[in-house]
């Protein structure tokens, strides 16, 4: 067995019931075989096996009261997975599924995403089951004054940097960061995605869905091609999904999708921006169904049950550029098969771990433009990671600023990539293999300088 084979059974063998957690471990690893030939002092060091153990792993109890009185529990989580290059940063998710798998193979991603975005971020992440859907703002506010009170003592502007991802967005970060303020006495930038009134950052709202896109562009471009009257399939409607599209309208696409975890509509004219401000009130202000999109667009069509993937293979729905923006594992090898089939050429990651394993050998094999989420999504924390330069500087950039800021880190990720594929023998246009290999050697050449601690 090789050498990473073996780290990976180890890894496995200690964290039984996490399937997600391992296929991001075995994701990662498998890409690094060449590193360890050219760097017997990673080896020598450990490197892997102690690169998929997190520093920390913090579960707590959150109780709250419900608006009828009751008092219910849900559990906490934050994994201080690496902080070899910066402090652990990365998003909390609220959503009922989540559990300490999730949260680490979501941590693990982070620490190399964080990597290639060049900036001093080292990898964490949290969340909890709570489930925001249905519950009113006061429920939610004292769940997340719960949260906090246990998550306070645990993070710092120089130590632990949270963020919003699935159901956590404005409001959740308002109520944490109030809280944080109170108990502490304290102002300063401990999380980001913060409200621009109270030193949040232009932009990073818009930052992973803009991300996505110029990532995509990026690799678009290395076959003079764009995004100009190409027809676009995005899914999820939330924070990544919304910017996605606008953006993508903003290059000329059509962009003709959404969905939510109820179903899919698909909108065969494509979506203006007065279409998207409808999704983006209805979600953001209304927090409503997507479905309730063809009552207001009957021309649309909307699928009960079926996730954009499903619509796309069972409907053969012809498109070019897929943007995955819900959650992990949504596209199935059954998916992939069909975008390909249907003549979708380019993939850009706004969610995590989007693709199952098979699928992501179906992009390789056809050689398909495919930005995987640790290179494709890396805007949103490269923003956050400016956000946080802010606070530092104690001064706020203009929204221009930012977003040149952003397209400059989108480019030089997509440079990293295939520049770390090509040295390490793979082909260029091998993101997967390049985006893991580029954010490991940074992460791993600072664990080295540190000796065995
Ligand atoms: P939001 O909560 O804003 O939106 C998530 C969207 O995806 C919703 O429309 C939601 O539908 C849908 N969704 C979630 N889970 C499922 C599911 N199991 N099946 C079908 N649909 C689902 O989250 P974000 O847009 O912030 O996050 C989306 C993805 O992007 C996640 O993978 C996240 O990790 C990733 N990401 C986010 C970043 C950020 O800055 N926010 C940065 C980098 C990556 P419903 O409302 O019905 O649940
Ligand atoms: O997955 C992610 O990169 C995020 N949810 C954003 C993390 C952050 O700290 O902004």
């Amino acid at each position: 067995m090789s050498y990473l084979k073996e780290v990976i059974a180890r890894t496995e063998e200690k964290n039984p019931s996490q399937p997600e957690f391992i296929q991001a471990v075995e994701e990662v690893l498998m890409s690094l075989e060449a590193t360890v030939d050219k760097h017997p002092e990673f080896v020598a060091a450990s490197i892997y096996d102690r690169i998929v153990e997190p520093d920390r792993q913090l579960m707590f109890r959150v109780p709250w009261t419900d608006d009828s009185g009751k008092v219910q529990v849900n559990r906490g989580f934050r994994i201080e997975f690496n902080n070899a290059i910066g402090p652990y940063k990365g998003g909390l998710r609220f959503h009922p599924s989540v559990n300490l798998g999730i949260i680490k193979f979501l941590g693990f991603e982070q620490i190399f995403k964080n990597a290639l975005t060049t900036l001093p971020m080292g990898g964490g992440k949290g969340g909890s089951d709570f489930d925001p859907k249905g519950k009113s703002d006061g429920e939610v506010m004292r769940f997340c004054y719960s949260f906090m009170r246990e998550l306070f003592r645990h993070i710092g502007p120089d130590t632990d940097v949270p963020a919003g991802d699935i159901g956590v967005g404005g409001r959740e970060i308002g109520y944490m960061f109030g809280y944080y303020k109170k108990i502490k006495n304290e102002h300063t930038g401990v999380l980001t995605g913060k409200g621009i009134e109270y030193g949040g950052s232009l932009i990073r709202p818009e930052a992973t869905g803009y991300g996505a896109v110029y990532f995509a562009a990026e690799m678009l471009a290395t076959r003079n091609d764009s995004f100009e009257n190409k027809i676009v399939v995005t899914s999820g409607a939330g924070n990544v999904a919304q910017f996605a599209v606008e953006k993508v309208i903003e290059l000329g696409g059509k962009n003709i999708s959404f969905c939510d975890s109820s179903g899919t509509i698909i909108d065969m004219d494509g979506f203006d921006t007065e279409k998207l401000h409808f999704v983006m009130d209805l979600k953001n202000n209304r927090r409503g169904r997507i479905k309730e999109y063809v009552e207001k667009y009957p021309n649309a069509k909307y699928y009960d049950g079926k996730s954009v993937w499903d619509v796309v293979r069972d409907e053969g729905i012809k498109c070019h550029i897929a943007l995955p923006s819900a959650t992990q594992n949504e596209i199935d090898e059954t998916h992939a098969e069909a975008l390909i089939k249907n003549g979708c050429y380019c993939i850009s990651e706004g969610a995590n771990m989007p693709s199952v394993p098979k699928a992501v050998d179906i992009y390789l094999e056809n050689k398909i433009l495919y930005g995987p989420g640790k290179a494709a999504n890396a805007g949103g924390v490269s923003v956050s990671g400016l956000e946080m330069s802010q606070n530092s500087l104690k001064l706020s950039w203009e929204r221009e600023e930012v977003d040149n800021r952003l397209k400059i880190i989108m480019k030089n990720i997509h440079e990293a990539s295939r520049n770390a594929a090509e040295v390490y023998g793979f082909d260029k246009d091998n993101y997967v293999a390049g985006a893991n290999i580029a954010g490991f050697l940074k992460v791993a050449k600072a664990m080295v300088a540190y000796g065995v601690v």
